[in-house]
């Protein structure tokens, strides 16, 4: 049934390595778990230059690629696979504004962050990214059904 396949959307999440840093992970998995999205697969990893750069690859000709492999690389991350109605767009709303100066207050990057670098939070942006993403960082048996 078509309901059926909209409620078991995925998105793919990463706190990023300032978001552990600084001792964020608690607060961020609470935001994530109040609104009722699922965790179906949670990791901590530590990315190697490779993994970033597949991450990253529709950034490769941006000036700031290189900064950008650097700091997603600089500490461990955590890595999720998230399930619910509408989660691809629904977290982006959590997260806010890519600008953290420009995300609006009550969101993850308008409480926790001012600079774009330093924005705490990844989301996946569209399914296929999503799909994407969530098979660069986990096995099919690591997600929980
Ligand atoms: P989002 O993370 O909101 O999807 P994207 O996909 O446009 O934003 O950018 C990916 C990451 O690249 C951002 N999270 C941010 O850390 C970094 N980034 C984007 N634009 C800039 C920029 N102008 N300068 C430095 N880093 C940037």
């Amino acid at each position: 049934e078509r309901g059926m396949v909209v409620d078991k959307e995925r998105t793919f999440c990463m706190i990023k390595p300032e978001g552990v840093a600084r001792g964020l992970v608690g607060e961020i998995l609470t935001r994530i778990e109040h609104k009722g999205y699922r965790i179906v697969a949670l990791k901590m990893l530590r990315l190697t230059r490779e993994m970033a750069e597949k991450h990253y690859a529709e950034h490769r000709e941006k000036p700031f690629f290189r900064e950008l492999v650097e700091h997603i690389t600089s500490g461990p991350v955590i890595a999720m696979v998230l399930e619910g109605p509408g989660v691809i767009s629904g977290l982006r709303k959590l997260m806010g504004a890519t600008n953290p100066q420009e995300a609006a207050p009550g969101t993850i990057r308008g409480d926790y962050a001012l600079e774009t670098g330093q924005n705490i939070i990844h989301g996946a942006d569209s399914l296929a990214s999503a799909e994407r993403e969530i098979n660069l960082y986990f096995r099919p048996e690591e997600i929980m059904g």
